[in-house]
């Protein structure tokens, strides 16, 4: 713990020499962001101490090892979260006010790494937060990209993308570890040599360009125990002082192609969620930071062990999601090509070691290398992929001789195309789902064929959060309010949680976990007013929907019912209407226009309805600018209502429903995902279930049947909200703007399928739901116990109870305990 490390006085003195040593002033002549750099690297020392003694215990000990491979992770901000997993946080604000600062200030200063899109970069933070608690030896592996998720703008309603410079005043968390780099090779092509005194083909890769990959550490801070993972993100850096094959010497134009390539590699994030754009240049992402992650990690391993078939008892490379999938065929590179084992062992060693996780069903997104490009880009992987795919072929015919439609599912080559879900399925131990119903909609439809052939890989793992960061960090009243009740072991063990289940019904406590609800509707208000110059009433409900906007979340479905009641509140203003604020906040992929279209809707509706005095300030509607991680912890904490309502089936799991019912809130949601799990954790009555469901949903896949046009000829309130898209009611100077959201919903000559999200079939359960929160809101009682029980019955959805299971039934880790 840092107290036992350094005093408030140390502290001081260290934050006082930072600031004179890095920018040769006194505290009193510092900027704020001075201030959080010399304050972070104060903090940084004492991390360094424990992130040594971390790595000395686990030298000694030598506990597998599990690689969390990731194109990314979506870390927020570190400096809060550091103190408060050192235990410092409250020595740290009182060590600063003497000083003269206010620590959430200089939180403030920090740029939010956002080294991710949304839930699967994200669940990659809380799952290092976890691991590092949980005292499991872990690395995370990613990029460093010099920018990071775009910042966010609203410019006259619509998004504008604004690049995120996160490392311009430098980042003062992150370790350079230029010794480790490693060399990453693209392109060129590969000569087979015979060699007779092995007698075996050498695989010589030439006419490459190649890169240096140059890792960067950053701690992972465990809570409370001494213990500091590390994340290693890789940069590249162009290789000049090298020694170009002879071939090439004093190519030119091939020194100047390879410093672009360095550069570009890590240059940015691609901004898509759940969607693949098959771009060049991010397959060349991926396998720069897979290749110099698997060299690192055999060359670690090998250090202290001789044996490489050894391998799989001491490490496990988890693929988050397809996209570090080439692992699979990099392993088999290094153990065939470098360690010159046989095909059958390399194939046996890296079918034990890789194992993945399949974040979506969404067809969209399922990665599809044109063979022309991977074979290009990566020849030597290539034909280690073809090889892969030639004996899984036979495997498959094995099993099911004569039967070509298996071949044509599941061949992991077809079609000029490689699949790297499937190349990712047979190279693995493990397939994991992120919930039970997606796990069971992996096993029965979309992955059927691979569950019938290897039914022991599959298997579930439902997502968790950090309440470190979601409760502990986000919403400190309330935490401190859980402590109070039931003391402080829920903060590593979230199951103590449900001992709040008491108090539940005690007026007391209800009243008190209201006024803290209160208290977090303010903070936000003031960041709504601060940021969006908006005036929202606290006492309102507050009804919140914050993820990426992507069709399927069905943003559109609640600014569809926004309108309606919009609509009914002028035609009867004599109904009683309880305050309602609508609150969106997402970030929409650079070029997925309905995506922000719908955005500029959601902008257009709050325009009409914020300034409509007729209806007395009883609907308001707020799209936060910039939803991130940072702002994402004062939005849980002041949510009512938690909108999770995606099509059936669509959602994999969520992560967001996890972070509101921690926080107190009721879910509106469709049984999909997680949600399924929340509601039975929370029971029924605490939630508000509406919508098809997903057996529902796949049978209109499978066997058609929807009709848009039947809810719009049939239900007039249907119906008039559909034609303000058109009519000029939220856009009068350009009444066709919205056109395409209203063909995308009734299937005019846009779109060639009636809409697959089914939003106008789920609309009018949808608007019952909502009166049902409103009715249960009235009942400020009522609503306090089902808010406690929400808060009380959310112990299975942290991460470290997630964690627990992969490490138990996946990865088989050894705990490890840093002495004093
Ligand atoms: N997910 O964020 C992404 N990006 C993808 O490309 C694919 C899936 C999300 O992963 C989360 C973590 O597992 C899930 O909770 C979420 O449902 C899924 O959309």
């Amino acid at each position: 713990m840092i107290s036992k490390q350094f005093d408030k006085e140390t502290f001081k003195e260290s934050v006082k020499s930072n600031v004179r040593s890095l920018y040769r002033k006194t505290i009193d002549e510092a900027t704020p962001q001075q201030i959080f750099q010399a304050v972070s690297y104060a903090v940084k020392d004492v991390i360094i101490d424990n992130w040594l003694k971390s790595q000395k215990q686990f030298d000694k000990e030598d506990p597998k090892i599990v690689y969390y491979l990731s194109m990314e992770f979506l870390m927020g901000r570190a400096l809060g979260n550091n103190l408060l997993n050192l235990t410092a946080y409250g020595e740290v604000k009182e060590a600063l006010e003497e000083l003269g600062f206010d620590l959430n200030a200089i939180e403030d200063e920090e740029p939010d790494p956002a080294l991710g899109n949304g839930g699967l970069g994200r669940l990659a933070a809380c799952f290092l937060d976890s691991l590092a608690t949980l005292g499991y030896c872990a690395y995370g592996c990613g990029i460093r990209y010099h920018y990071g998720m775009f910042k966010q703008e609203i410019k006259d309603g619509y998004q504008i993308e604004v690049p995120d410079a996160w490392l311009k005043d430098g980042y003062p968390f992150e370790l350079r570890r230029p010794e480790y780099a490693k060399e990453v090779k693209f392109g060129g092509h590969v000569r087979v040599v015979y060699d007779p005194s092995t007698g075996r083909n050498e695989f010589v890769q030439e006419d490459y360009q190649s890169v240096r990959a140059i890792p960067y550490d950053l701690p992972i801070v465990g809570y409370n125990n001494q213990i500091v993972n590390t994340l290693r993100i890789w940069d590249s850096e162009a290789i000049n002082d090298f020694q170009l094959d002879s071939f090439d010497k004093g190519d030119y134009r091939k020194a100047v192609e390879q410093e672009n390539l360095a550069r570009n590699i890590v240059e940015v994030l691609y901004p898509n969620d759940n969607h693949y754009a098959g771009k060049e240049l991010r397959l060349k992402q991926q396998y720069f930071f897979i290749s110099a992650s698997i060299q690192a990690a055999v060359e670690k391993f090998k250090k202290k062990h001789g044996d490489i078939h050894e391998l799989p008892s001491k490490v496990t490379f988890q693929l988050n999601d397809t996209h570090p999938t080439v692992t699979v065929a990099e392993l088999m590179r290094i153990l065939v090509d470098e360690e010159k084992l046989s095909w059958e062992d390399a194939w046996d060693i890296t079918t034990r070691t890789c194992a993945y996780t399949n974040h979506t069903i969404m067809a969209e997104a399922l990665e599809k290398w044109p063979i022309e490009l991977f074979s290009r880009l990566l020849p030597r992987i290539y034909q280690i992929v073809e090889e892969i795919n030639r004996r899984f072929l036979i495997q498959i015919q094995q099993m099911y001789p004569g039967n070509q439609e298996k071949i044509k599912k599941m061949a992991i080559i077809y079609d000029g195309q490689v699949k790297m879900a499937h190349l990712a399925i047979a190279g693995s131990y493990s397939v994991n789902g992120v919930a039970r119903l997606h796990t069971e909609i992996l096993k029965n439809k979309e992955l059927k064929d691979f569950y019938e052939m290897m039914p022991q890989k599959f298997n579930n793992k439902t997502n968790g959060i950090t309440q470190r960061r979601f409760l502990l960090h986000g919403n400190p009243l309330l935490a401190d309010w859980v402590t109070k009740h039931i003391g402080r072991d829920w903060i590593t063990d979230l199951s103590q949680i449900s001992k709040l289940k008491i108090y539940a019904d005690d007026e007391k406590a209800q009243q008190e976990f209201m006024n803290i609800k209160y208290q977090n509707k303010l903070r936000l208000a003031k960041y709504i007013q601060e940021h969006n110059g908006i005036e929202v009433d606290p006492r309102s409900i507050f009804d919140v929907q914050v993820k990426r906007l992507h069709e399927y979340k069905r943003q559109l479905l609640n600014i569809l019912h926004v309108m309606y009641l919009y609509n009914k509140m002028k035609e009867h203003p004599e109904l009683d209407f309880y305050p309602r604020t609508f609150i969106f906040g997402a970030k929409a992929s650079a070029g997925y226009h309905r995506a922000k279209l719908i955005i500029k809707l959601i902008n257009s509706v709050a325009d009409v309805v914020n300034n409509d005095a007729s209806i007395k300030g009883k609907l308001k509607v707020v799209f936060i600018e910039n939803y991130r991680v940072s702002n994402a912890e004062i939005i849980f904490a002041a949510a009512d209502v938690s909108e999770q309502i995606s099509t059936a089936s669509k959602e994999a799991s969520g992560t967001g429903n996890m972070k509101f019912m921690l926080n107190g809130a009721l879910t509106i949601g469709t049984m999909d995902g997680a949600n399924v799990e929340i509601v039975e954790e929370v029971g029924a009555d605490n939630a508000f279930i509406f919508g098809l469901s997903s057996d529902e949903v796949i049978n209109f896949e499978q066997n058609g049947g929807y009709d848009p046009n039947f809810y719009f000829n049939t239900d007039p309130d249907i119906r008039n909200v559909l034609m303000q898209l058109i009519n000029g009611t939220f856009s009068p100077k350009d009444p066709e703007r919205f056109r395409d959201l209203y063909n995308s919903l009734l299937n005019t000559k846009s779109s060639d399928k009636p809409d697959t999200y089914f939003t106008l079939a789920d609309f009018k359960s949808y608007a019952k739901a909502q009166e049902q929160v409103e009715a249960a809101y009235r009942d400020q009682r009522g609503w306090a116990k089902s808010a406690i029980l929400n808060t009380a019955s959310s112990g299975k959805f942290s991460s470290d109870r997630t964690i627990q299971e992969y490490v138990d039934e996946i990865w088989h880790l050894d705990k490890v305990v840093v002495e004093d």
